[in-house]
């Protein structure tokens, strides 16, 4: 008899799709400015690369998801979803969505609850942790895309699992990090791995 499993999970990127959201409303808002295909999306801060292309893209491109209305509208990343409740629903696993939201706080925290509430039910809200720095949240594993997860927690409890995105498909990670490639990979075969 062994102790239970924690699980967290991202949002933006592992259950919601940030980047198709964004590139779908950046275009359809800023019709005659450049964009970034997501087969040529590199690195994690989108920012950071509209900037790089042209200086006042940055802020152009931050304006998408400060808007009302961008977390709740994206869709959810194929599998995610049912993943999270085949989770739930295991044995002795305990799952919890872990996302940072932006600082500018006027729509994003009430939209992930909406989101959550919308595609994994009300109970689901009893899962969600909001925050900033998640070296500090203790669980056994974190599925996230973000290749380079750092707070003040040096040596966080989890194991990162790098969830693959158009951002970071290319990278190279360390012969110790794992990928989950998408939800179609063995992600129960990860979990397992972890049960003692
Ligand atoms: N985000 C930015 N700038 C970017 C890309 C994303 O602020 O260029 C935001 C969106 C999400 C957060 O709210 O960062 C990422 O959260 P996690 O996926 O790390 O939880």
């Amino acid at each position: 008899a062994g102790k239970r499993l924690r699980v967290l999970v991202d949002m933006d990127g592992v259950l919601a799709d940030f980047e198709g959201g964004f590139l779908k409303k950046y275009r359809a808002r800023y019709p005659d400015e450049p964009f970034i295909t997501l087969d040529d999306r590199r690195g994690f801060w989108v920012s950071l690369q509209y900037g790089q292309l042209r200086s006042d893209l940055s802020e152009k491109a931050i304006s998408i998801w400060e808007s009302k209305g961008f977390f709740i509208d994206l869709d959810p990343l194929p599998g995610g979803v049912e993943a999270v409740k085949e989770m739930a629903r295991m044995d002795d696993t305990d799952v919890f969505i872990c996302t940072s939201p932006i600082k500018h706080y006027k729509h994003c925290p009430y939209e992930k609850y909406a989101w959550v509430e919308k595609h994994l039910g009300c109970d689901f809200l009893e899962q969600v942790i909001l925050t900033r720095d998640k070296t500090l949240i203790a669980g056994d594993l974190l599925i996230d895309d973000k290749p380079d997860i750092q707070g003040v927690e040096p040596t966080p409890a989890w194991e990162h699992i790098l969830f693959t995105a158009c951002h970071n498909k290319h990278l190279s990670v360390g012969p110790s990090q794992r990928r989950l490639l998408s939800w179609s990979d063995d992600w129960r075969g990860i979990l397992d791995s972890k049960r003692k």
